[in-house]
């Protein structure tokens, strides 16, 4: 039998540097534009796999507990097309533990659903190729694609034209750079958000006025994002980064009805950080869909940021740095 019963996988969330945000095919989640980010070395997502033949539904169990709700729809949904693939009818029994808090705009489905394609492709004999495998990632969550890899990785939209558009839409490594870039989480709340992203980015496409120029600003900052990057540039790599954050939040604000995900305490940490930068220190913010703000440094500086930010009333500083791609951790 091809594949095997019962797989293990790990993965972890990436940041965007230069964002997707608007889709313009929600059933093969292809995005609008090409996006580019950094996969992170904290907050694993681990998945385990397991095939059962004597039943007839799967079984979702997240953090422990079954799920009987949008989360499991959402992976049966994913086994469907993974199934379907493979040509097999096997029901499974999936268990899925992050350790980010999960809706909190810190990529737990990048991570979540990293994991379960690789482990859901090796139970059900699928191919595991990385490039295959983003591909197959990007159908349960678009960020998900980029975290099929360490480092940095950089997600084709693909040609609107192209004759195959599942096949041109895939996320890839970029090469490697002299860049020892750090991330500081500045965590200030943890809860569910107010609006899933999917619905925050569907309202944006339709109703946004400033979609379009979001667009053409999220195209130009991908090219220039790479560039620096491949010459180590920290100073473009972190004010092109906080320029496309905040320029996707003032487009998603300017929807009908608007999306914030910015609160009180997010604007009290941008203001820090402008601080910082405005004292030497060269850090510059990046936001995703929730609260938190994350902060870009060069890693030696990443402690001095971090007891900076846990200053700040309510704020709790994790100092992340680049991390692996998924893994199989082991066959059961
Ligand atoms: C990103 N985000 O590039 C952007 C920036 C959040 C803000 O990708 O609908 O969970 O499952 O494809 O990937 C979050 O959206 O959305 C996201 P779906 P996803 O990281």
């Amino acid at each position: 039998m091809p594949g095997s019963d019962g797989c293990v996988a790990v993965a972890h969330p990436n940041i965007a540097l230069v964002k997707y945000w608007g889709k313009r095919d929600e059933d093969l989640v292809l995005p609008c534009a090409d996006s580019l980010s950094m996969t992170l070395d904290v907050f694993p997502t681990t998945t385990e796999i397991r095939l059962v033949d004597c039943q007839a539904q799967d079984v979702v169990i997240v953090d422990g507990a079954v799920d009987r709700g949008a989360t499991a729809r959402r992976i049966t949904g994913f086994l469907d097309l993974v199934r379907e693939r493979a040509g097999r009818s096997e029901a499974a029994v999936v268990a899925t533990r992050n350790t980010v808090p999960v809706g909190a705009g810190l990529a737990s489905s990048a991570s979540g659903f990293a994991a379960l394609a690789l482990a859901a492709a090796s139970a059900y004999g699928l191919p595991v190729e990385p490039v295959e495998l983003s591909r197959l990632a990007r159908r349960g969550s678009g960020s998900a694609a980029r975290s099929i890899f360490g480092g940095f990785a950089i997600w084709h939209a693909g040609a609107p034209d192209a004759p195959d558009p599942d096949l041109a839409s895939y996320a890839e490594p970029l090469a490697k750079t002299t860049l020892d870039l750090a991330l500081v989480a500045a965590l200030l709340e943890t809860g569910p958000k107010p609006v899933s992203s999917r619905e925050a980015m569907r309202r944006t496409v339709k109703t946004s006025p400033l979609f379009s120029d979001w667009l053409g600003m999220a195209r130009g900052d991908c090219t220039v994002m790479r560039e620096a990057l491949a010459r180590g540039d920290i100073a473009t790599v972190g004010a092109i980064a906080e320029r496309n954050a905040l320029g996707m939040h003032q487009t998603m604000e300017s929807a009908v009805p608007p999306v914030h995900y910015r609160t009180p305490a997010s604007h009290r940490v941008l203001e820090e950080v402008h601080r910082m930068r405005a004292h030497g220190l060269q850090a510059w913010a990046t936001m995703d869909a929730g609260p938190n703000v994350k902060v870009l440094c060069a890693s030696d500086d990443a402690e001095r940021v971090a007891c900076v930010l846990r200053q700040l009333s309510g704020c709790v500083a994790v100092v992340a740095r680049s991390g692996p791609g998924a893994t199989l951790d082991k066959t059961v």
